[in-house]
């Protein structure tokens, strides 16, 4: 599965720390009831085991909504669960090795804060890049601020989609309006609500009214 702009608008991250019992894959499987366009596993702390029978339960769930799905920073889970493709920071594995490894139909998105980050990336065959942190947020540790500007620079750098990230919510949603992309990657903003479904459905309908504008 390749990706298109469509299934960039509602970009959803996995995170297990607001799960209060339910498992993973029933709370990703209300992402994408409520619209969630894309889903990204990120697990931080399973050891290899867990996190390749976790992406295997989940690629289920997209498989069944038809929803693409990616392995945040493994390509070895990725390949080894049946992924579409895999999420790549600046740290990881290099696109082009991740290419070599996967093949040409996965696809494999790329963390780029900077134009020249975003265009190397399309340039070694990325297909979305993910930009942030647009706002503040408490998800991940060492994020580093991405001004509205740079990100309208980096959307217009590159062809391929562009989604922003970073403490996006329904009441900031609309500050990306005009960047150039192609829709939000969210994890709290959806997996940290008591109604998941409901979350999702919300947060996409803002960021159609956004994108449409
Ligand atoms: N990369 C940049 S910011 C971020 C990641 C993984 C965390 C986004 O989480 P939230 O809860 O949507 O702010
Ligand atoms: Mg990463």
């Amino acid at each position: 599965m390749k990706v298109s702009r469509e299934n960039m608008i509602l970009y959803a991250v996995t995170d297990r720390s607001w799960l209060k019992g339910k498992t993973l894959s029933s709370v990703v499987e209300e992402a994408i009831l409520g619209g969630a366009t894309f889903i990204q596993l990120r697990e931080k702390n399973l050891n290899f085991g867990d996190f390749l029978n976790e992406a295997i339960e989940i690629r289920k769930i997209c498989n069944k909504y038809k929803i693409p799905f990616v392995i945040d920073d493994n390509v070895e889970i990725a390949l080894k669960s049946g992924a579409d493709g895999v999420h790549l920071g600046q740290n990881d594995m290099n696109i082009q090795q991740a290419r070599n490894i996967l093949g040409q139909n996965k696809i494999i998105g790329a963390t780029a804060r900077t134009v020249e980050q975003a265009v190397k990336a399309e340039q070694e065959g990325a297909d979305y890049i993910g930009s942030g942190a647009v706002f503040a947020t408490s998800t991940k540790s060492d994020t580093v601020p991405l001004s509205y500007e740079n990100l309208c620079k980096i959307c217009s750098s590159v062809s391929i989609p562009v989604v922003a990230i970073g403490g996006i919510n329904i009441g900031n949603v609309k500050n990306l309006k005009n960047s150039g992309i192609s829709g939000v990657a969210v994890v709290s903003g959806i997996f940290k609500s008591d109604d998941v479904r409901k979350s999702a459905f919300n947060l996409k309908k803002t960021v159609l009214e956004i994108l449409g504008e």
